[in-house]
């Protein structure tokens, strides 16, 4: 499909704009294991500090790369599935907001005055230009969403007895949960922090901030994760040279994730005393329901896998597997794709163990937790952005692929660092190693009294898996800018591989309907988020004094 030279220009710079970024945030990661390894015994190497580091790292990686990516995304599979480019000037706020607010942010994590992390809880305090930048790049994302909203109504209204694509109720279902999820992170920046961080209000409702967070935060990695799926389901099984399973299974997960991505942020606050346990444990099991949709597709994409194998001749039980077209240069994105699969098993284990009211206590601010979550957002989410970043500004610049044998091997080079890096954070996280702790300043260093040899290994396994990925990091920077900057050889186009359901499945009105699904959703957010906030509201405790993230004592007041 040809595309105009506007939507070129703006995927384009959406995909650009985070790559550039992400060099800092691939930096900081790998500064992120030499600092736990104890390597070095510093809080701060080239005047960035380990939190400020900590933070660079959380924010453009999880945050910037994964927004900008839905968005760009969003508007390639919008416009190629429904053939309708996005309103010029939406599209132009929506960019506008989304690159203004991260240059704010950027800037007060970059001088220092951001050191909240991804998640900044109160009462660690970041400037408020962290937080409106932040609130800005959401807002922007937002308009692109209402936009595309408008686009489905008016082809829904020509097509009433035709399916919508898949990957178009994918691409919707996505940014229903990122709008509905991000307005409770919007009252938190905007009524509870901003006027905080301006000095307006003396003190915050630390448990009401937290439990908005986490209403936003759960759900936040679906809507990392949901970009990958659509490739799972609508790309996947052609690049395999097969056919998909089942595209009905594909709309059952989709508005599985619609009705059960929020209502399960308590899930990150088992350990928070302010909340009742009966809460915890109905959203527990709601974590559970949400494990469900994943399960749908893991089998539906192994069958449309063993399909395309069979079809090329595989045989055995297992044996079919090496038929599949591994390290095929021209279907690149099948690697990438299918080492975030592998991973994925892993962090969707891994993530049940979590889920597990009981379980939850052990690994509960354990470097478990990082183990878990770079096996699924640098697992199928993030090895999906890389690939298709590289797909899409290959097409829509029309040049060839720079180094097209690294950009083959980059997926495995990265899944091998991963599995080697968080064996070592989950291995020392079960031996009570903490997260987000700069080991070298205490546990690690042989000159503290705080040395504990206990985490040596685990934390050296760490830093071997992470220098891996920074390795594999750094080809994609070589291949996405190479491949950015070499000389036009074709037209611009976008050109999705396309992959056709195996069966006819009638068509059932229900999976090709929003409202039914938004009803449900809203009925289950009531029922499992009312009493929590009211329980926010009524145990609030004492207010809680200041902190900085480098010290785990109060800040005290002057006498
Ligand atoms: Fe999680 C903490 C529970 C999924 C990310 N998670 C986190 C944090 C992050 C994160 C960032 O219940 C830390 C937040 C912080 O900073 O504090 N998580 C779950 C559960 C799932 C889950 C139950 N998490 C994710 C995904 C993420 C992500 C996805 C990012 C994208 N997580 C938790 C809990 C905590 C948590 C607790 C809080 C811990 C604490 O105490 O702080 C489920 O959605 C997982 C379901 C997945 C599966 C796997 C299905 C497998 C598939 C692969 C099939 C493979 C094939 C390949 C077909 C059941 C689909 C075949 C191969 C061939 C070669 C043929």
């Amino acid at each position: 499909m040809n595309v105009s030279r506007f939507l070129k220009n703006v995927i384009l710079v959406e995909l650009f704009v985070p790559v550039l970024l992400l060099t800092i945030g691939i930096y900081h990661g790998l500064m992120q294991v030499i600092y736990r390894a104890g390597v070095i015994h510093q809080a701060a190497v080239a005047k960035l500090d380990y939190y400020q580091g900590l933070t660079l790292h959380g924010v453009i990686n999880a945050v910037v790369l994964t927004t900008f990516f839905a968005v760009a995304f969003g508007h390639a599979t919008i416009a190629f599935y429904l053939k309708k480019e996005p309103n010029r000037k939406a599209t132009m706020l929506s960019l506008i907001l989304m690159v203004v607010g991260t240059l704010l942010a950027a800037a007060a994590m970059l001088s220092g005055k951001a050191s909240v992390l991804y998640t900044f809880y109160p009462p660690l305090k970041a400037h408020p230009a962290f937080y409106i930048g932040t609130a800005m790049l959401i807002v922007g994302s937002w308009v692109a969403y209402w936009d595309w909203a408008v686009i489905y109504v008016r082809w829904k209204r020509d097509h009433r007895d035709v399916n919508t694509p898949l990957a178009v109720i994918g691409t919707l279902v996505n940014f229903t949960i990122w709008f509905v999820c991000t307005l409770a992170v919007a009252y938190e920046v905007l009524v509870l922090l901003v006027p905080w961080s301006l000095g307006w209000t003396d003190g915050v409702n630390v448990v009401l901030a937290r439990t908005l967070f986490w209403f936003f935060g759960h759900a936040l990695v679906y809507f990392w994760l949901l970009p990958s799926y659509i490739m799972f389901y609508t790309m996947l099984p052609k690049l395999a040279g097969g056919k998909l399973y089942s595209g009905m299974a594909g709309r059952i997960a989709f508005f599985m994730f619609l009705i059960l991505s929020i209502p399960i942020g308590v899930h990150h606050q088992f350990g928070d005393p302010s909340i009742g346990r009966g809460i915890k444990l109905t959203q527990s099991i709601l974590t559970f329901g949400v494990a469900i949709p994943s399960f749908i597709t893991a089998f539906t994409i192994a069958a449309s896998l063993e399909y395309a194998a069979r079809l090329r001749g595989g045989k055995g039980l297992y044996r079919w597997i090496w038929k599949l077209p591994f390290f095929r240069k021209d279907v690149f994105l099948f690697g990438y794709l299918i080492n975030g699969l592998i991973l994925f098993i892993f962090g969707g284990l891994t993530g049940l163990v979590n889920a597990s009211y009981s379980l939850n206590n052990v690994v509960h601010n354990t470097s478990f937790v990082p183990g878990h979550f770079h096996l699924t957002v640098a697992g199928p989410v993030f090895l999906a952005i890389l690939g298709m970043s590289i797909f899409l500004v290959s097409q829509l610049t029309g040049k060839k692929i720079f180094l097209p044998a690294i950009n083959t091997i980059i997926p495995y080079l990265w899944t091998v660092g991963v599995l080697i890096f968080s064996t070592g954070l989950m291995w020392g996280g079960l031996m009570g190693e903490p997260r987000r702790t700069n080991m070298g300043l205490t546990y690690l260093n042989p000159a503290s009294e705080q040395y504990h040899s206990y985490w040596v290994i685990s934390s050296m396994l760490g830093l071997a898996g992470g220098g891996i990925m920074f390795v594999a990091g750094f080809l994609y920077f070589i291949v996405f800018f190479g491949t950015f900057f070499r000389k036009k050889t074709a037209a611009s186009m976008i050109d999705f591989p396309v992959s056709e359901s195996l069966h006819e499945e009638k068509r059932i009105p229900l999976f090709d309907t929003f409202r039914p699904w938004l009803l449900l959703m809203g009925i289950i957010i009531l029922m499992a988020y009312l009493p929590a906030i009211s329980d926010a509201l009524n145990n609030t405790g004492r207010k809680a004094p200041p902190y900085l993230p480098s010290d785990p004592t109060p800040i005290l007041p002057k006498k």
